[in-house]
């Protein structure tokens, strides 16, 4: 994408912490287009004839960061599809979690304005995790795959939302609230940066 044709915000933070939730409340508000960087690895798993299906599951299965050529292309056709039909403005969810798909992601696709970063201690993850789990059929959602998950965010993923600190470019939301209460803080960090 050129400079200032899309407006990209990442969205980051620990497994649980609510990012999909926040995000579908601002796709109500705000318009913006919601991709999941989690659930278009999910989609690609299950699509019939993908070569990369049993790949993508056992990276999940483990809490590893599948190769960024797999996931940045999906994003990218992802966005492609929605630029085509007059959306420019992208909540990107759970992505970019390692530093080589920060700066790929950047360099290539379209640079971000904001990262969205919800903050939460991990006991409270691991309840909301094993609580979903009960119910969600995702494949992740169990003692040991959360464990790996938890070691991968703080590992991996966090480094990357230190660099993005580094440049003034985070917004931090702490996410040991209500679901509203988290919401209204990341409505008013935004409007601080004119969003
Ligand atoms: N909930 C939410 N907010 C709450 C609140 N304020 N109070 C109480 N409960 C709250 O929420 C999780 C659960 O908590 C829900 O039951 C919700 O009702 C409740 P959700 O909004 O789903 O949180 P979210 O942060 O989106 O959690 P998710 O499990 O989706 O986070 P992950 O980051 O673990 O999952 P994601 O789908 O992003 O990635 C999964 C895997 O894909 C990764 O582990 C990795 O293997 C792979 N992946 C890559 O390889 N590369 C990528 O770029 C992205 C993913
Ligand atoms: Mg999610």
């Amino acid at each position: 994408f050129k400079d200032g044709d899309v407006s990209v915000i990442f969205v980051l933070g620990g497994p649980g912490a609510g990012k999909g939730t926040q995000c579908a409340k601002l796709v109500n508000n705000y318009g913006f287009v919601h991709l999941s960087a989690g659930d278009l690895l999910r989609a690609e798993q299950k699509r019939e004839g993908s070569k990369y299906g049993e790949m993508i599951s056992q990276y999940i299965r483990d809490g590893l960061i599948v190769p960024q050529e797999v996931t940045i292309a999906l994003l990218e056709q992802a966005m492609k599809e929605n630029f085509e039909n007059g959306k420019t403005r992208f909540l990107i969810d759970g992505f970019p979690r390692k530093m080589d798909q920060a700066k790929t992601f950047e360099e290539k696709v379209a640079k971000s304005k904001v990262t969205l970063f919800f903050d939460c201690p991990e006991s409270v993850l691991l309840e909301r995790l094993l609580k979903r789990g009960q119910t969600s059929g995702r494949e992740d959602d169990n003692a040991e795959s959360i464990k790996k998950r938890f070691k991968t965010f703080v590992e991996t993923s966090m480094p990357v939302v230190e660099y993005f600190g580094e440049q003034g470019r985070v917004l931090k939301v702490s996410c040991d609230h209500p679901v509203d209460q988290v919401y209204s803080q990341v409505v008013s960090v935004l409007k601080e940066k004119g969003i």
